[in-house]
């Protein structure tokens, strides 16, 4: 737990967030900035700021719940497509220094960019 990480306060209920997964390990909740509806941030409960500080068990959980959420999150609102994907890193645009992955529902015709554009 960081006392002023964001993410930390959500998971300790400090905070309000719409969580739509939650085990021993990690929650699932919808992004407060959403690019499109549905848009989910994944994260494991204890405080790591980036994947590499993430050990392999929770690690290995949080994936699964990825695994588990993007059909579940597709469905909901009816997407085609999903982008899944981390700012993983200050450098490479993340905000929130507590790790997170995105599960971003897309649409045929949405005119948004594949995650390969983000950068380069
Ligand atoms: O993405 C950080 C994401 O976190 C960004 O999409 C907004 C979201 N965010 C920030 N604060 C909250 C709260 N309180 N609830 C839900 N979602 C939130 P990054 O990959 O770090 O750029």
């Amino acid at each position: 737990m960081s006392e002023d990480c964001i993410f930390c306060q959500i998971v300790n209920g400090e905070i309000p967030a719409r969580t739509v997964y939650e085990d021993d390990d990690v929650l699932a909740f919808l992004d407060a900035n959403p690019l499109a509806p549905g848009h989910t941030l994944v994260i494991p409960k204890e405080h790591r700021e980036t994947l590499d500080e993430v050990p392999p068990e929770p690690g290995e959980m949080m994936f699964a719940a990825i695994h588990y959420l993007t059909p579940i999150v597709e469905d909901v609102v009816d997407a085609d497509a999903t982008n899944i994907g981390f700012n993983n890193g200050e450098a490479a645009g993340q905000e929130v220094p507590h790790v997170h992955g995105h599960i971003i529902p897309r649409f045929e015709g949405d005119g948004g960019q594949p995650i390969h554009a983000v950068a380069g």
